[in-house]
């Protein structure tokens, strides 16, 4: 990917927002979870969804037979402010040779439709597969803002698109990315 398409894809929209901190504060109309193939719960920001939302969270996964890497599946927030989570399945590195990137893709491409579907107005990304996935965080960057500045060209639906942070590593490539524009 070269930077002149990463930036022309981002065209930083006022619409896309870059802060740091935690997702599951936040009163969005939904917020993106880094989950797994099986939707049960876990570490990093998953965990976290799951102990804010309470465990009607895991009940209404359940009914959803997993999710495929790349795919994206909507719930409801529950004790969280956001109205839905919608969980989403990054790509575990592994090299780059595995289709990686087109898979982390994904990820935004379906989280940003299934929103628009639900009539979402605000949503809130954590940065996939950067955590326990291990995906490299500068490329993980680009290919966010890429998907979602492509997304953004074409519809009229969302107001927002909240970048959420958690590391200041994170927040640095965004912030690099994006002040480049
Ligand atoms: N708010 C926002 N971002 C967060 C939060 C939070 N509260 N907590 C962590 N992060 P990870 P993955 C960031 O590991 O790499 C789970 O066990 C974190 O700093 O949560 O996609 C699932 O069940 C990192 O930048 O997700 C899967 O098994 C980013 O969220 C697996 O981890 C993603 O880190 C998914 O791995």
């Amino acid at each position: 990917m070269s930077r002149k398409e990463i930036l022309q894809g981002a065209a930083m929209s006022a619409k896309i927002e870059l802060i740091k901190g935690d997702i599951t504060e936040l009163d969005a109309g939904a917020i993106v979870n880094a989950a797994n193939n099986r939707l049960s719960g876990g570490g990093g920001v998953d965990g976290a969804i799951h102990r804010a939302s309470g465990p009607e969270l895991l009940n209404e996964c359940r009914l959803l037979h997993g999710c495929d890497t790349g795919d994206a599946k909507i719930t409801g927030g529950y004790k969280l402010k956001a109205k839905f989570v919608i969980h989403t399945v990054g790509p575990v590195w592994n090299g780059g040779s595995w289709d990686e990137d087109r898979l982390l893709a994904s990820c935004y491409k379906k989280c940003l439709k299934l929103a628009v579907e639900n009539n979402v107005k605000t949503i809130a990304f954590p940065c996939v597969s950067t955590g326990v996935y291990n995906f490299p965080i500068d490329r993980a960057a680009a290919i966010a803002l890429r998907e979602i500045g492509e997304f953004i060209k074409t519809d009229n639906c969302l107001e927002k698109i909240i970048i959420v942070c958690f590391d200041e590593h994170n927040y640095g490539a965004y912030s690099k990315l994006m002040a480049a524009n």
